[in-house]
């Protein structure tokens, strides 16, 4: 899954395409490149980022998707938490909902992906972006995550949704310490017995950073690349289905030989 954030914020590519023109030229050059999803979001859920409003959200991202409308090959998710946005990128051609609050901050968007019966993504979240890395980490991270999925499953199933719509993500990065993001690729099997397909979202991440670096401050999102190809090996070999990726013709590579190892063990 390739990442084109249409935002000013975005922590890796934020201002990078926010002209609608230069955001279809990145999609395409992301399904040249390999991806076989693309993930266009138009809010930052960075730490610290801000909320946006929907009609915000909107005016990013939907000339971009009317602008590869007949373009673009492969599905497009749309990364947003809110229903109005979700209906409104269903209608102008994404295929798949990317909710990084797991039905939470709009119960609405449930009711979306049953409508035009849609996969959806559900991503664990400890807090909300503002505040998410200020408060208290989990003491048992695996089980914090495994909890939190579980409980979105079952929102997911009280919505009408059935299980195998369901994607599920332990949201790399949401409101963990940086040693608890390595611990949850770590054991990531544990969740893949959730009995659902998994999204890993590692990608240049500051946790990378900071085991790049060292002793010294994080290394800078552009140089978290390597890092990010040692998190999506082990992402590939814990179980993932979908990673989530900001370079994608280089995680390509890394995805296929990974790949080719499971296949032959
Ligand atoms: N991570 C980000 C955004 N959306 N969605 C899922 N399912 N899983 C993730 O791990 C995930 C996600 C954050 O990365 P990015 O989009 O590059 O940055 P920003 O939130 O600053 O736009």
């Amino acid at each position: 899954m390739g990442v084109l954030n249409v935002t000013p914020d975005s922590f890796s590519d934020g201002g990078l395409y926010l002209d609608p023109r230069r955001a279809v030229e990145r999609a395409l050059e992301l399904e040249r490149a390999g991806a076989d999803i693309l993930d266009v979001g138009g809010e930052s859920t960075r730490p610290g980022a801000a909320p946006v409003t929907a009609e915000e959200e909107l005016k990013r991202v939907l000339p971009v998707l009317e602008g590869l409308r007949g373009k673009l090959k492969i599905p497009i998710a749309i990364d947003t938490q809110k229903a109005v946005v979700a209906a409104a990128a269903v209608a102008a051609g994404a295929e798949i909902l990317n909710d990084t609050s797991a039905l939470r901050a709009d119960s609405a968007l449930a009711e979306v992906a049953r409508r035009h019966r849609l996969p959806v993504v559900l991503m664990h979240m400890r807090g909300v972006p503002r505040t998410m890395q200020k408060r208290p980490f989990a003491r048992d991270a695996l089980r914090d995550v495994a909890a939190g999925l579980r409980a979105a499953l079952a929102r997911a199933r009280r919505a009408g949704l059935a299980k195998r719509q369901v994607i599920l993500d332990p949201g790399i990065g949401f409101g963990k310490s940086f040693r608890q993001n390595y611990e949850l690729l770590a054991r990531l099997p544990k969740l893949a017995a959730l009995g659902c397909p998994l999204l890993v979202g590692p990608s240049r991440k500051t946790f990378i950073g900071a085991a790049v670096a060292g002793a010294a401050a994080p290394a800078p999102p552009e140089e978290r690349v390597w890092g990010t190809a040692a998190t999506v090996a082990a992402a590939i070999f814990g179980g993932a289905h979908i990673v989530r990726v900001h370079d994608v013709a280089e995680m390509v590579q890394v995805a296929r030989v990974a790949d080719a190892i499971l296949q032959a063990g």
